[in-house]
């Protein structure tokens, strides 16, 4: 019971003093409390914590020691109220000392390599606790402690203590809630002193790979003089660390294991846990081959990789390194993604996330808690990703004092409240356990769980920098160090389990096969292109648009009729919101009555008859399931329970369908952009939507676009098919809900990369959407969508446009002049079409002709068949809302010219030139909107 006083035993001095002045001065429950004590009776102390049947718990939720014998068993003959007391006192301040050990330790655990964070331990001396030398050799109740059985000298106690949480390892748990999991890893560190047992073949394991590590480095160093490789010295620990995870994923039922990592170490890990042959890796540093990679490929060290290892529980786990971009951390919500496509098809604990990262970058970029936020949210929950930290102390020339307000480069991970284990990267052994009670913790628990390998690193940044410029204190240490591995052969040497001649003897091994893989390299082709086409990506193309058809995307009536039935029909006893069933309920009569269809019945017919075909649908945005303008409506709640109804889930009366999901996403773009991203990466037959809240707020995600999106086909030969929706349109509403950036799309387009389009009818965004999945060809496209469009009588389609057709590139005119009597031809897109329709109509100008280019790339030769129609030398105006150096016109002047074939001069009408996408003034944006349109008929 007085355990239970933990930090607060002090309170209780206090107040055991005032009732020794006199019984009164103290509260009736503490007066009944202390007479009792005095009685030699037990009696629970006040505000007692509601045990609920488990074991009480301390502050900070440790598990305390029990009762003292004193209080518990009552002598005979009680003793004066101050012995009793006395001892419950001192056994107060054992717990104290026992808690401070459990929550604290790890500030004076020697995790650093470099020795530069303090060991001594001077908060944990004995007479901060009250505690005195005399009671070292006192007994106390040790239950509750693992691995010292009922009873212990406090001697015994803090040794004990000491060795789990202040050795090589430093834990941080008690922050977290859940009285369970910080129990479990309570029960499994003490109990072993957080020591992993080895026997000797797993040490010799340990040697072996952190051999391959050193000597993989050292062979690179010496046959690629100054050659970039981001060297691992001083971290080779990472290597045996990440062979017993796949292992120890092995025998925890995990079949893949998605790796996301950045530069340090990649080549290492290519080579000695991905199974690269290391004769391609040579041939990579020899680049012999000018022609092979012309204006494409990545460095070697961004590269994925993937490979089948079979481990020794039997199992066999899928290993895949994903490709990643020098912006660092950038990769892991791609990778969370691409995890949970996986467990998607699968079981949500055989796919683990395994991250690797910089301890400057990870504290340092903002993506990284953008992730952490998605771990347990449940559209992206990935049932717990394991977090390395290759902490080298240094992040390029930056001291940790610079880069980092707080102690930990993990402290950032202390949102989720999971287990971080900070280990000395010296110790092979620690790092060993604390990766088994990772793994065993992520399997068991489902959490996030995070381990910060303090070590150092050997060279530079690179290992043609010189860190003794900016770093010459730290370098004098390093410079006299013995390798990772140099030191663990003295330890095991020294404990008889190798020999020296052992060690030297799978040094020499490792070297004299990389020696003959470097001659082999040499005389052979090993370079290879990266190759991602295999598996489910087997059916799907990239390359060339003009290379793959068009396909029909017509869907029949009576299909669409049917779908538009099961859309609004809701299950029995269903509460709907009236205005919301009114919204569903008016798409499928103006349908039926007035044959009109608006843009959300087009998507969501889209949606259905994709899903009719077996197609997977998943859409995630900031508030998707009802759409930011309160259009789609995709999730019903029930005004009585808050029960969610989703129509497009019940579409073909329990007969098969694809799975929609659509969710409502954290308030982020980078980190779910990439996260969706990925989840394209391995569904090539869904399709997979990001929408933005409005176009101008995607953005946010620009290194997702630029480094992914745009370039990952011509970098690393990956292809996906995801969609962004992105609000675009110029309707008064300020600078930043305006434009989607047309201009930076169109920028980065080049070699079919991507395609951009700007639809002006719901039919086309239906056929658009269908064709996105329907043909082969995986691109990522780009949709500017409607806002006030979507409530514009103006701009709707007809039932016939869904059952026949396909998405057109461009739409001719409906003019019913000759074109031979056309003066000019304004060339356009988007809702600015409506604004010129109108004026045209207005000024009954049936001398100029309206086309729209609803694609904008990959430009085709879909334009000149429209504009050919026309006489040669027709004045040809581009019209765009956007000021001139937004929107397409930049692009267009560039390379509409070559569609042309000399047959029409081209000029712009725009918004002048402006450093701002739009103006902040309603009234002036009309005026300037008047002016536009004024122009073009000018
Ligand atoms: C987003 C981003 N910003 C800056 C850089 C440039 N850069 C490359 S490595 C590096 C230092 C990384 O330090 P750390 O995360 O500690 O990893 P280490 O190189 O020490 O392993 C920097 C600033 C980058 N690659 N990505």
């Amino acid at each position: 019971m007085i355990g239970d006083f933990g930090v607060n035993a002090g309170y209780v001095e206090e107040l055991l003093s005032r009732y020794r002045d006199s019984p009164q001065n103290v509260e009736p429950e503490w007066r009944a409390f202390f007479d009792g004590a005095a009685d030699g009776r037990a009696v629970e102390p006040p505000g007692h914590p509601a045990t609920n049947g488990r074991p009480p718990l301390g502050a900070n939720g440790a598990v305390p020691i029990q009762a003292t014998a004193a209080l518990r068993a009552p002598p005979a003959t009680a003793p004066p109220i101050d012995n009793v007391l006395e001892a419950a006192l001192t056994q107060g301040r054992v717990y104290q000392l026992l808690n401070a050990y459990r929550v604290r330790g790890h500030l004076f655990a020697s995790v650093d390599p470099l020795g530069k964070v303090p060991t001594a331990a001077p908060e944990l001396e004995l007479t901060n606790f009250g505690l005195e030398e005399a009671d070292l050799d006192s007994v106390f109740p040790a239950v509750g402690i693992g691995g010292l059985g009922d009873k212990a000298t406090l001697r015994q106690i803090i040794a004990h203590l000491s060795e789990t949480y202040c050795r090589t390892i430093g834990v941080e748990f008690t922050h977290i809630e859940d009285p369970e999991m910080r129990g479990w890893l309570q029960t499994r560190m003490e109990s072993t002193g957080n020591r992993a047992a080895l026997d000797r073949s797993e040490t010799v394991r340990i040697l072996t790979k952190l051999t391959d590590a050193e000597i993989f480095e050292q062979f690179i160093h010496k046959s690629y003089v100054g050659a970039k490789r981001f060297s691992l010295e001083g971290a080779e620990s990472m290597i045996p660390m990440l062979d017993l995870l796949v292992e120890s994923a092995g025998a925890n039922g995990v079949d893949e294991i998605v790796i996301g990592m950045a530069h340090r170490g990649r080549l290492n890990v290519l080579v000695n846990i991905m199974g690269k042959d290391p004769r391609e890796l040579f041939a990579q540093f020899d680049d012999r081959n000018a022609r092979k990679f012309l204006g494409g490929g990545d460095v070697k060290y961004h590269l994925g990789y993937s490979s089948n290892r079979v481990t020794a529980s039997g199992r066999s786990v899928h290993l895949s390194l994903a490709f990643n971009p020098s912006h660092l951390e950038f990769v892991n919500p791609v990778v969370e993604g691409r995890v949970r496509a996986k467990q998607d098809r699968g079981r949500r604990r055989s796919v683990i996330p395994l991250l690797i990262h910089g301890d400057a970058a990870f504290m340092g970029q903002g993506v990284v808690p953008e992730t952490l936020n998605l771990a347990r949210l449940e559209g992206y929950s990935t049932g717990g990703t394991v977090h390395l930290v290759v902490n080298n102390q240094v992040g390029f020339t930056t001291n940790p004092s610079d880069s980092r307000s707080t102690r930990y480069s993990t402290d950032i991970t202390r949102m989720l409240k999971v287990p971080v284990f900070h280990v000395n990267g010296e110790d092979p052994e620690a790092v060993i356990q604390v990766t088994r009670l990772a793994m065993e913790f992520r399997q068991r628990f489902a959490q996030d769980v995070v381990i910060d390998m303090y070590c150092y690193r050997r060279y530079g940044h690179n290992e043609a920098d010189e860190p003794r410029f900016t770093q010459p204190l730290m370098y004098a240490l390093i410079d006299a160090k013995p390798t990772v591995r140099e030191v663990y052969v003295q330890r095991l040497v020294g404990s008889r389990q190798v020999t020296l001649a052992e060690a030297a003897q799978i040094g020499e091994e490792r070297r004299a096969s990389l020696e003959k893989a470097h001659s082999e390299a040499r005389g052979g082709d090993f370079l290879h292109e990266p190759d991602a086409m295999g598996g489910v990506w087997k059916p799907y193309i990239g390359g060339p648009d003009a290379k793959v058809p068009e396909v029909a995307t017509g869907v029949p009536r009576n299909v669409l009729l049917a779908l538009m039935d099961r859309l609004t029909a809701l299950p029995p006893g269903f509460h709907a919101n009236p205005k919301a069933q009114k919204i569903v309920e008016a798409r499928r009569e103006r349908l039926l009555t007035h044959d009109t269809l608006f843009w959300e019945t087009a998507e969501t017919l889209a949606f259905a008859s994709l899903l009719r075909e077996g197609t997977p649908i998943r859409l995630s945005g900031q508030d998707s399931r009802r759409g930011t303008f309160s259009h789609r409506h995709a999730v019903l709640y029930d005004t009585k329970t808050g029960a969610p109804y989703t129509p497009l889930e019940h579409l073909t009366d329990g007969l098969p369908q694809g799975r929609f999901q659509v969710w409502d996403s954290a308030l982020s773009e980078t980190g779910v952009l990439g996260f969706e991203y990925g989840y394209s990466l391995d569904t090539p037959d869904a399709l997979v939507i990001w929408e933005a809240q409005f176009g101008d707020f995607a953005n946010g995600g620009q290194v997702i676009i630029d480094q992914f999106i745009a370039s990952a086909e011509d970098k690393w030969r990956r292809l996906s098919g995801l969609v962004l929706l992105l609000p675009h349109g110029y309707e008064g509403q300020g600078p930043e809900h305006s434009s989607a950036r047309i201009e930076r799309w169109l920028q980065m387009a080049a070699e079919d990369n991507i395609q951009v389009c700007n639809p002006t009818t719901p039919a086309q965004l239906f056929h658009l959407l269908r064709r996105q999945v329907r043909r082969p060809w995986r691109k990522p496209l780009a949709v500017m969508t409607p806002k006030s469009l979507l409530r514009n009588p103006v701009a709707t389609s007809k039932l016939e446009e869904l059952v026949s057709g396909e998405f057109k590139r461009v739409i001719a005119d409906d003019l019913a002049t000759d074109p031979k009597g056309i003066k000019r031809v304004l060339l356009t897109s988007g809702k600015v079409f409506y604004d010129l329709y109108k004026a045209r109509e207005e000024r009954a100008r049936t001398d100029v002709a309206i086309v729209r280019l609803e694609q904008y790339y990959p430009l085709s030769t879909a334009v000149y068949d429209v504009l050919s129609a026309y006489p040669a030398g027709t004045d040809l105006v581009w019209v765009q809302e956007e000021p001139s150096n937004m929107g397409a016109w930049y692009f267009l002047k560039a390379h509409l010219p070559d569609h042309l074939n000399g047959r029409f001069p081209l000029r712009f009408v725009s918004r002048p030139e402006s450093a701002s996408p739009a103006t902040g003034s309603k009234a002036s944006h009309e005026l300037e909107q008047q002016m536009l349109v004024d122009q073009a008929f000018a």
